[in-house]
């Protein structure tokens, strides 16, 4: 954890004041996945070494971490590690698997399974990710923020029954008619393990945090309201009670609820000072929603990354001209894909700083 030596004072702050609202020298840009496949050096180290073996080894972790700042002006890091270590540690087995993703090969297919679940030391089973991020502090040098982050309790359910990701997680769905109460009672455990996880990354030295929903794609409105909405309050309010009890500083928290879109309102009252978007939503329509309390994030698509590098531009000033400076923090609509151009990552970045 932490340990007696004070983090070294941050450089550029600009995130965590996009965050707050307040005045900004640039807008700050950073990139969902921006350590990852599409990386040369990454694809490397990957050679040499388990995708859980990087995540488990603070050193290996930070390296990765590091890799997009070296290449690139962003105002942002995110602490290499993945959503599912949080199933990992709760007790089921998670292989990578080349080319596919996450492989969970003993899923929780009915409530009975749940029993096989170990919440009591959960938390314990996650230090390593504590420890890549107070070392990656100190490696940052201040530089830019350091950004903690976790898979959200719909999403982690959705991969836990399903064994992976799916298109259309048809087997969580079914729970939600099938096993009401069961359901309920999962999302409940997994939005225990999600709070212990976050404080731990606070108080190792994580200075933002996002939640991922990303499979808030596969729910209705309705469903989003009934299913994901309540536990996302939950973790919010339990972690700043927590922290305020413990009087430890506040972090600003992100919320990314991937296609929820429908209910930017719904999300804009739980509390989270920044709201990601993904690209299906219009800047302008999205600040209507929520008002101009809340800092937005994102949205270009990610496959316009794949665009001659004068029309990303265009797009990227047009997109930044429709957010406007002050509560914005530029990112993509998702994560950047393996096969992305690394030169159109040095577009976007000196387009968003250069917009404004
Ligand atoms: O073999 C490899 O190297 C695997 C590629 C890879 C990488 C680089 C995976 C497998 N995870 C990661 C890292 C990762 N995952 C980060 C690192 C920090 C950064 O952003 O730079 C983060 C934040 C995640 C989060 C994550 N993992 C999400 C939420 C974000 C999103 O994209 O929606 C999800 C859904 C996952 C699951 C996952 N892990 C890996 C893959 C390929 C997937 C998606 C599989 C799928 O459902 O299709």
């Amino acid at each position: 954890m932490k340990g007696d030596k004070p983090f070294p004072p941050l450089k550029n702050d600009n995130l965590l004041r996009a965050a707050r609202g307040e005045v900004v020298d640039r807008v700050p840009v950073w990139v969902m996945r921006q350590a990852g496949r599409y990386l040369p050096e990454f694809q490397e180290l990957r050679k040499k070494h388990d995708f859980f073996t990087v995540c488990r080894t603070p050193e290996l972790a930070c390296e990765v971490t590091m890799q997009p700042l070296r290449r690139f002006d962003l105002d942002a890091s995110i602490i290499f590690s993945d959503i599912l270590v949080i199933p990992q540690a709760l007790g089921l087995t998670v292989e990578m698997h080349a080319g596919v993703g996450p492989v969970l090969p003993q899923p929780i297919r009915t409530p009975e399974d749940l029993k096989r679940l170990t919440p009591d030391g959960a938390l314990s089973r996650l230090m390593y990710v504590g420890e890549a991020i107070t070392m990656m502090r100190h490696k940052l040098d201040g530089r830019v923020p350091l950004i903690g982050f976790t898979g959200a309790p719909w999403t982690l359910l959705g991969y836990m029954i399903e064994g992976g990701g799916s298109k259309t997680m048809s087997k969580a769905k079914a729970w939600l008619n099938e096993y009401p109460e069961d359901t309920k009672l999962f999302l409940n455990l997994l939005t225990d393990a999600i709070v212990d996880y976050l404080e731990m990354q606070v108080q190792a030295g994580a200075q933002m945090l996002q939640i991922f929903e990303s499979s808030a794609e596969h729910l209705s409105k309705e469903e989003f309201l009934e299913w994901a909405v309540p536990y996302l309050r939950r973790i919010r309010n339990e972690l700043v009670d927590r922290l305020t009890k413990k009087v430890i500083p506040l972090v600003p928290l992100t919320l990314f609820a991937k296609g929820a879109g429908h209910s930017l309102k719904e999300q804009s009252e739980l509390g989270y000072d920044v709201i990601g978007l993904d690209w299906t939503v219009d800047p302008i329509e999205a600040r209507k929603e929520v008002g101009p309390n809340i800092t937005l994030q994102g949205n270009l698509d990610p496959q316009d990354m794949y665009r001659d590098p004068e029309e990303l531009r265009t797009l990227t000033t047009e997109m930044v001209h429709k957010f406007g400076k002050s509560r914005y923090i530029a990112n993509l609509g998702h994560g950047i894909t393996p096969q992305t151009p690394i030169n159109s990552m040095e577009v976007l970045v000196e387009a968003v700083h250069k917009a404004l």
